[in-house]
């Protein structure tokens, strides 16, 4: 049976509906792995995870695995590890010698809630725990290799190659000197490989084929970027900034107008990756689609916290 074909008429109730029920399993597991300890450490942890935003990475992951036939409770822990990574980049990205923010997920960031100290520490834990949760993901002798490969995928993406190194690039921007190519090859570090690693953890244990791999990954690619795009155009609507805001912030570059067009654009070419995939890939498209202007603030599937 080969999974491309023509394209199927998209249900995107059923699409939702699955994605919701992922998104309970995903709460439950996230809140299973994170300690009930009175310790300032774990209750700080707690904070910085539970209840969340849109478990968007984790829900990425449960569907790309959906899409090639995995089913969710074998990837939760891979999923739940994903969100635990970008809960602990959240927090130190908040830090006062990071983004210096307040406010996180509409409750006062983990620094200002617990002091800095500890919020370096949670930060820490979560990033530990996330790999302590994959290591000891239980899975069937004969996906060993799928598993550490996954492992591999999820470290590179969430480190120096990937998301750290992406933040460490912005840490570094000089006023002027950033292009429009330059800012994207910037997004795909900071926010694109965690996305990225999403979708090709789903594909790796469902044994995704060589070219079932390459548009998987091109859907994640111009997802990540369409995903930061979004979050600018929704910064830029909360705030008027003028002039260099030391970030790669995509609106201050090309204008609202055009970052609007972009983002457009980046969902379309995301849903044509999988042009050919069977219904099964009804929720990346959903997810895809989710990301469209004035669907921004529409929880998907129920799925914002
Ligand atoms: C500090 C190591 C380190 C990395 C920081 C990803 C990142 C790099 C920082 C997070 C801050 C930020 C604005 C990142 C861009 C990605 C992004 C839009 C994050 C917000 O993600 P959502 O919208 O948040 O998924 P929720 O709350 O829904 O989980």
């Amino acid at each position: 049976m080969t999974r491309r074909g023509k394209n199927p008429p998209f249900d995107l109730m059923k699409a939702e509906a699955r994605l919701a029920a992922k998104k309970r399993l995903i709460e439950k597991g996230l809140d299973r792995l994170l300690k009930r300890d009175d310790e300032p450490l774990f209750r700080a942890m707690r904070y910085a995870v539970l209840p969340g935003g849109k478990r968007f990475r984790p829900l990425l992951l449960l569907a790309s695995g959906s899409c090639f036939g995995v089913s969710p409770p074998l990837l939760l822990p891979f999923a739940s590890a994903l969100e635990l990574i970008h809960c602990y980049s959240l927090v130190h990205d908040d830090l006062p010698s990071m983004d210096n923010d307040d406010f996180r997920r509409g409750k006062p960031s983990l620094h200002r809630a617990f002091g800095e100290n500890l919020a370096i520490l949670a930060g820490d834990g979560l990033l530990s725990l996330a790999f302590e949760t994959m290591a000891g993901a239980a899975v069937p002798r004969d996906k060993m290799r799928l598993k550490q490969e996954a492992i591999q995928v999820v470290s590179r993406n969430a480190g120096a190659a990937g998301m750290v190194g992406g933040q460490a690039l912005e840490i570094g921007l000089k006023p002027g000197r950033l292009t429009r190519a330059r800012t994207e090859a910037l997004i795909q570090k900071k926010t694109g490989a965690l996305i990225l690693a999403a979708v090709e953890v789903g594909a790796i244990f469902g044994r995704a084929r060589a070219a079932e791999q390459r548009a998987v990954g091109n859907f994640g690619r111009s997802l990540g970027l369409a995903f930061q795009v979004r979050d600018d155009i929704l910064d830029a609507r909360k705030e008027n900034r003028a002039g260099f805001s030391g970030r790669a912030d995509y609106v201050a570059l090309v204008g609202k107008a055009k970052a609007g067009e972009r983002l457009e654009a980046l969902i379309r070419k995301a849903v044509v990756s999988l042009e050919g995939f069977p219904p099964r890939a009804d929720e990346l498209r959903f997810l895809a689609r989710s990301l469209l202007p004035f669907e921004t603030e529409v929880d998907h599937a129920q799925t914002a916290g």
